[in-house]
């Protein structure tokens, strides 16, 4: 419960209030009666939290679908004039009519809205609002069988091959922090997660550091040659929690493999659903675990790698 109020930035009044008057969400009970959140009633909460916080009650809001709720903060966003209303609301449309090519399987159509959806939105909110909450709708799509894993794949390569555009044109920025640093972004062998990641590139970039991304499914042997021969001052690994039927690499063999082999001042960064596995104790160096983007962010505004 503490993980849930942390993200959404509820208090345990409220949500405790919203479940049982409203039925906001039904958690589930562990065998010692403690409330269990998916990770889709996380991200439901978050969604219901930000539109309170812009004004909505919760009686009204609280029955809505996922998908409602979506347009509905797409839509509902501040904005300082008409024409920028008109943008936000062309957005949420365009979210829906994605969701609903891609249960076509109609791939060219989806390619072509999704090119409208990033024509009408900034990459600042294509990226750390619009697809995290994209992604959310189609992994629930997938548990309802209204997707395919097939169709869950297509998609995914659409929004990933935007996401990595918006990357590249940004390289404009690299350099231009005061104190520019370097990093190298991967994710473990096995771990085909990079969504997160590269949100995580796209931040760093923004603050105008160096960023080698070297991709998803890494060898521990290919990310050590790579950090002996750019020197980086921190690697970023994106940690997806995989099932042991899935997982090629343990966490925390892949760490501390890398972790006896490379000089002792290259900071580790992690993040993802994976991260609260990592055993820092087992670990000679400096570790940093991010919950969220903005989290790393907060990181970047504040310190650099390094010591400094
Ligand atoms: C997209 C997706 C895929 C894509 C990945 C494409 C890609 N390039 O990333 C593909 C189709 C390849 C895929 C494959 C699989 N997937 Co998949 N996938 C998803 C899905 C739908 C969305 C994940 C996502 O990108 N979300 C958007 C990102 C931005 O959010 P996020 O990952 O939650 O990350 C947030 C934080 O964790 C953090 N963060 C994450 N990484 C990092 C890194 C850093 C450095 C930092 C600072 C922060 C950070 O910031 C993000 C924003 O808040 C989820 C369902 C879901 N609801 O999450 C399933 C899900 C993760 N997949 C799952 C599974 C089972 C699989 C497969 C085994 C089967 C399948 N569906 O094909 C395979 C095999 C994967 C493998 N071996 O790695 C399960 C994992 C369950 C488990 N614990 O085992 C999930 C949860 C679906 C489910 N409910 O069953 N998947």
């Amino acid at each position: 419960m503490k993980a849930v109020l942390r993200q959404t930035g509820l208090n345990a009044d409220n949500l405790r209030a919203w479940e049982k008057r409203y039925q906001a969400v039904k958690p589930s009970r562990s065998e010692s009666g403690r409330r269990v959140y998916t990770e889709t009633e996380v991200q439901r909460l978050s969604m219901l939290a930000d539109l309170v916080r812009q004004g909505h009650a919760i009686s009204k809001i609280a029955q809505k679908s996922d998908e409602e709720l979506l347009s509905m903060l797409q839509k509902s966003k501040p904005s300082s004039n008409a024409s920028s209303r008109v943008t936000q609301t062309g957005s949420a449309e365009s979210t829906e009519a994605f969701l609903s090519a891609m249960e076509k399987f109609d791939l060219p159509a989806a390619r072509v809205i999704f090119g409208k959806i990033r024509f009408l939105t900034s990459p600042r909110d294509l990226v750390f609002d619009l697809v995290p909450r994209l992604m959310f709708l189609i992994g629930k799509k997938v548990i309802e069988r209204k997707l395919t894993i097939s169709q869950e794949h297509a998609a995914s390569e659409i929004i990933q091959g935007y996401m990595k555009r918006v990357y590249e044109d940004l390289v404009i920025h690299e350099g231009t922090s005061r104190k520019p640093k370097k990093f190298l972004f991967c994710t473990r062998e096995g771990d085909l997660h990079d969504f997160g990641l590269i949100m995580a590139a796209i931040a760093c970039r923004f603050e105008g550091h160096h960023t080698s991304y070297l991709g998803r499914n890494m060898p521990a042997t290919a990310m050590i040659e790579a950090i002996q021969s750019t020197r980086p001052d921190a690697i970023v690994v994106g940690l997806a929690r995989l099932s042991e039927a899935e997982e090629r690499v343990r966490i925390s063999d892949y760490l501390e493999k890398i972790d006896r082999e490379v000089r002792p001042n290259v900071e580790f960064w992690l993040g993802g659903s994976g991260a609260d596995l990592v055993r820092r104790d087992h670990l000679s160096r400096d570790v940093w675990i991010f919950e969220t983007i903005h989290e790393l962010e907060e990181k970047l505004k504040t310190t650099a790698p390094g010591g400094i």
